[in-house]
C-alpha cells in the first residue's frame, strides 16, 4: 500500500507554465516594459489595457511633446510589445489582442494626421503582408512613415498572394517592394517572390520585415534587405533612390540602420 503521507505534492504535478504566468500580472509586466516617461507611458498603457476610448486624448497630449514618429515608436509600439508578451504567456487571448490592435490603430491614424505631407514624390514603393498572414500593424506603420517622407505607396494590404505581388511590381514599376511576415508559416513566400522577380529581370531591393524574419534569413535569398523597424524604411528608401542596389544596402546595413533608441 502506498503511503500518501510521505508524498510531497509540491514537488510533483507542477505546471511550470502556470506558475510562471501567475508570477507577474499584466500591470506588473506593463510597469516593467512601458516607457518611464509619463506621457509616453499613458499612450503605451492605452494599448496594453485596450483603452481605445482614452487613446485619442493621450496621443494628442503626447504629440505636444513628441514627434508623431516618436509617439508611434516609443509609445504605441512599446504597448503592443507588452500585448505580445502577455499573449505569448497565455495571459491575454485573441480578443484582447484584437481590441489592443484597434486602440493602436486609432493612435497611429492620429499620428499620421499630424505628419507633414510632402508634395513631390521621391519614389514608389509596393508594400504587402505575406500570403496567409493577417498581421498588418507594422506594415501600416511603415507605410505611414514612407508616405510622410515623400514616397508614393501602393499598399496591397495583407494576405497577398505571391503571384499578385509579382504582377503588381511588373505593372507599377516601383523603386522598392516590401514584405511583412509575422508567422513562421508565411515567411517562405519571400524567397519565392524574390526568385520570380529575378526571373522576370526585376532587380529592385525587396525590403522584408516582421517578427518571423531576421537579417540572416532575408539575406539568404536574392534582392532581400532586412528591416527591423518601421523607422528604417525611409532611411533605406532614401539610399535606394540615391542609387544603392540590394547588395550595397546589405554591405552598409549596420551603418544605415544605426538609429537612435
Ligand atoms: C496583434 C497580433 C495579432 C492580431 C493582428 C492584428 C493586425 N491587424 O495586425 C490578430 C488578433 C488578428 C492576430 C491573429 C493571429 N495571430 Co497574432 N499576434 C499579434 C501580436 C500580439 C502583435 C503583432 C504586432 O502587431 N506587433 C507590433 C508591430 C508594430 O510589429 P511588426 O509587425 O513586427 O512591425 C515592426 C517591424 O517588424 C517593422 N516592420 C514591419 N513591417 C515593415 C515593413 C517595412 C517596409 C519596414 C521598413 C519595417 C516593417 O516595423 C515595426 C516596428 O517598428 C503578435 C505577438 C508578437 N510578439 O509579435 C502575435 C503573433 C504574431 N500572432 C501569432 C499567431 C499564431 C496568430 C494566430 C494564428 C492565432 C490563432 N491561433 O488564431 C492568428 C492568425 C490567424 C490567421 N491566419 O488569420 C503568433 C505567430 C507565431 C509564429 N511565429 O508563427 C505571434 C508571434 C504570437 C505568439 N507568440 O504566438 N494576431
Amino acid at each position: 500500500m502506498l503511503d500518501l503521507k510521505s508524498v510531497n505534492f509540491d514537488r510533483i504535478l507542477k505546471r511550470y507554465d502556470i506558475q510562471m504566468e501567475s508570477k507577474e500580472s499584466p500591470e506588473e509586466l506593463a510597469a516593467r516594459m512601458v516607457p518611464k516617461d509619463p506621457t509616453l507611458r499613458k499612450v503605451a498603457e492605452d494599448v496594453v489595457f485596450m483603452r481605445y476610448k482614452t487613446v485619442n486624448d493621450n496621443v494628442i497630449a503626447a504629440l505636444k511633446e513628441y514627434s508623431p514618429e516618436d509617439v508611434i515608436e516609443r509609445g504605441l509600439i512599446k504597448g503592443m510589445d507588452v500585448v505580445g508578451e502577455l499573449y505569448g504567456r497565455g495571459i491575454y487571448y485573441l480578443p484582447h489582442v484584437m481590441v489592443a490592435a484597434d486602440a493602436m490603430d486609432k493612435g497611429v491614424k492620429l499620428c499620421e494626421s499630424k505628419m507633414k505631407g510632402v508634395r513631390e514624390t521621391r519614389g514608389k514603393v509596393v508594400m504587402h503582408v505575406a500570403e496567409g498572414d493577417p498581421h498588418d500593424i507594422g506594415k501600416n506603420i511603415a507605410a505611414v512613415l514612407l508616405k510622410s517622407n515623400g514616397y508614393t505607396v501602393v499598399d496591397m494590404g495583407r494576405d497577398v498572394a505571391i503571384a499578385d505581388v509579382v504582377t503588381t511590381v511588373e505593372h507599377e514599376k516601383p523603386h522598392i517592394v516590401t514584405g511583412t511576415a509575422l508567422m513562421t508559416t508565411t515567411m517562405s513566400a519571400f524567397p519565392k517572390i524574390a526568385d520570380k522577380l529575378q526571373a522576370k529581370g526585376v532587380n529592385i531591393p525587396f525590403i522584408c520585415a516582421g517578427g518571423a524574419v531576421n537579417r540572416a534569413y532575408v539575406e539568404s535569398y536574392p534582392l532581400g534587405v532586412f528591416a527591423a523597424k518601421a523607422i528604417q524604411g525611409p532611411v533605406l528608401a532614401n539610399k535606394i533612390v540615391d542609387g544603392y542596389d540590394w547588395r550595397k544596402l546589405r554591405e552598409n546595413w549596420d551603418k544605415l540602420t544605426a538609429v537612435k533608441e
